[in-house]
């Protein structure tokens, strides 16, 4: 992504409101997108998250049939399921909205129209199968008959399931209608179609722009671009009752093509959203749009609604269409009139709160480059191998010790060792890693990178053993114990686009604000603040500027160094533990803040005679704290 856009746009495929949402739909586009969104959203960036239900299309009137009662019926019963499962499972849309509802309808007529007062449909005049008993044309899902490939008896007018061929209805052999039983007959319609063939030059261009695209949706979009004669004419239009009827006169009877309609449900849904700036998001060239879809969804959105868009005018193109393979359950394909899936719906009953635990699963497994398999056996592995045993282990250990130890409070660290230094470099590391794989759009690698980071956590534990530790050397137990909080708080916050549930119950055990993902890496747990002190206590302390005049080595020390130091009173000697972080020739010259009024003592023989003042963050650096401007002599008090 090139750092120009302002804002992204994310919108995740309407699914169709036939059915409930399954763990395919979930690892096709719906997680992905979620994670992606959340992401952003933790980032502080500009991002707006659209979806709802598609609720044309012929399945959904054959659903009706089948069910005996209206297509309304049938979508408002779906829509609601749906929307109300994405929302328990913690896909975070900024709106769920529907294709039935008004402002879709108007936006999608509108659209048609621009394009049908343009020009640029060609009116078609085709023979299609109509049922005079039942006074209609007929879909091509409405007519069954003979594959001509392999003979199956029940094959479908657009395909055949036994053999898998793509079929025209009129190739059927024996072909009979699923509304009357009657065989059907063929008559003249005139319908509205998209001259993809014309098109061709101009997607062929957009789509070169985006060779960077995910393999598997290049190849697919390539692979239209190049078969035979290349892309064909494809009619916006059909004959049938039930979708946003066609806006112009002659067309009575006719409906948008549900592939036309739904994807302007994309716009219409953030009209709803943002009435007053949804243009924003549309058509300003510093927004970002990127289609979360499934992989049986490319050509809709890779080539005709970009085609759709580039023949209206002014609205932005995808930059971006991340699509998934296909998810199996166990070994077979999902499959709803089969039944066989898991229901979303069904899971968040059986598996009350155990969002994280599919999520995590469904992620970890994403067919991100393949199709891939989802079982029962594998989910509870993940659950208990790595949920349970590895982050909520690595979690619950550092918890329970900090209560046990200080009573739930943080322990400021002290000295940090070569091998926490280690860790504190190998954490900060992290968060970019997560960021880089989850901006490619490879988020079971970027899962996998958040899971590590709580082996490592574990890995420090068992290595340092802080239980045992404790008898000895109360001091250093407090440092590891703060270096495992700070683990804890960055794993809570680069969890949360995968597993928002529990990244939410680690704030609350940390007893802190939810932190956004720029506070990842650097966040650490800040001291809590000293107990009050009294003005009169604080005037005590006589503190100066001052300038290093030597510097030197204290012999056989690691963090001692020996300075002479003007305060403007006088040239003192001054013995501080600054040798790690500064090296003597460095910082001659350097200006200093000076406790210049603190007992002299003693430190490796050598008298020191007051004390400069550092900022220590948390991994234990050091640093100076003088900046004045240039004409403040040495000896200006700091009050
Ligand atoms: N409803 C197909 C599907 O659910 C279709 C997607 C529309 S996205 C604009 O797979
Ligand atoms: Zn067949």
């Amino acid at each position: 992504m090139s750092a120009t856009y302002k804002r992204t746009l994310v919108t995740s495929a309407l699914p169709y409101a036939n059915g409930p949402v399954h763990i395919g739909h979930l690892a096709g586009c719906y997680l992905p997108s979620d994670i992606f969104v959340r992401y952003k959203r933790s980032k502080g960036e500009d991002v707006m998250f659209i979806c709802g239900s598609d609720e044309h299309g012929v399945p959904i009137t054959i659903k009706a049939k089948k069910e005996g009662v209206s297509p309304q019926d049938v979508v408002d019963k779906y829509h609601k399921m749906m929307g109300d499962s994405f929302k328990e499972f913690g896909i975070s849309f900024d709106i769920y909205s529907r294709t039935s509802n008004k402002i879709h309808h108007e936006t999608a007529s509108d659209f048609f129209k621009t394009l049908y007062d343009k020009g640029v449909f060609t009116e078609e005049i085709t023979e299609q199968y109509y049922d005079e008993e039942a006074k209609q044309f007929l879909a091509d899902r409405y007519i069954t008959g003979t594959c001509p490939k392999c003979a199956n008896p029940n094959a479908y007018g657009d395909q055949c399931e036994k053999c898998g061929s793509t079929l025209n209805a009129t190739e059927l052999i024996d072909p009979k209608s699923t509304l009357s039983g009657s065989k059907p007959v063929l008559k003249e319609t005139k319908n509205w179609f998209l001259p993809l063939d014309k098109l061709q030059p101009k997607i062929q261009a957009y789509l070169d722009q985006h060779k960077d695209w995910k393999t598997n949706v290049y190849g697919q979009c390539k692979s239209w671009l190049d078969s035979g004669d290349g892309l064909q004419p494809r009619a916006m239009t059909r004959d049938l009752d039930w979708g946003v009827p066609v806006p112009v006169k002659g067309a009575e009877g006719k409906v948008l093509y549900v592939w036309f309609d739904a994807p302007i449900g994309y716009i219409s849904a953030t009209k709803e959203l943002r009435p007053n700036d949804w243009e924003l998001y549309w058509k300003d060239k510093e927004t970002r749009l990127i289609h979360f879809i499934g992989k049986d969804n490319i050509v809709f959105h890779c080539i005709i609604f970009p085609a759709m868009l580039m023949e209206h005018g002014d609205f932005i193109l995808a930059d971006n269409v991340p699509a998934n393979e296909f998810l199996n359950l166990e070994g077979d394909k999902i499959s709803t009139s089969r039944n066989w899936a898991v229901w979303l719906h069904e899971y968040l009953i059986d598996f009350k709160d155990k969002q994280d635990v599919l999520r995590y699963t469904l992620c970890s497994n994403a067919p991100e480059t393949k199709d891939n398999d989802f079982t029962w056996a594998d989910f509870q592995t993940k659950n208990n191998s790595e949920l349970v045993a590895i982050l909520g282990n690595f979690v619950n250990r550092t918890l329970v010790l900090t209560h046990k130890y200080y009573n739930g409070s943080v322990p400021s660290a002290d000295t940090y060792t070569k091998e926490d230094l280690l860790i504190l470099e190998q954490l900060s590391a992290f968060p970019d890693k997560i960021s880089a794989a989850i901006e490619q759009f490879k988020f079971r690698e970027a899962l996998a990178e958040m899971m590590n980071l709580a082996r490592l956590g574990n890995k420090y534990l068992a290595e340092t053993e802080p239980w045992k530790l404790i008898k000895t050397d109360e001091q250093r137990v407090k440092t590891i114990m703060n270096i495992a909080l700070q683990i804890t708080c960055n794993l809570a916050i680069v969890c949360e686009p995968f597993i928002p549930f529990t990244s939410n119950k680690l704030f609350h055990m940390l007893n802190m604000p939810v932190l956004k993902w720029h506070a990842a890496k650097t966040v650490t747990v800040i001291p809590p603040a000293k107990p009050e002190t009294s003005f009169d206590d604080f005037s005590k302390m006589d503190i100066r500027t001052g300038t290093i005049l030597e510097a030197e080595r204290v012999p056989k020390t690691d963090k001692l160094l020996k300075l002479k130091i003007d305060t403007g009173i006088d040239v003192r000697t001054v013995v501080s533990g600054i040798a790690e972080w500064y090296k003597p020739e460095d910082i001659i010259g350097q200006q200093v803040s000076m406790l210049v009024n603190l007992a002299p003592r003693k430190i490796k023989g050598i008298e020191s005679q007051g004390m400069i003042l550092m900022a220590s963050n948390s991994k234990g650096e050091l640093s100076f704290i003088a900046a004045t401007k240039p004409d403040f002599n040495n000896g200006s008090e700091i009050k």
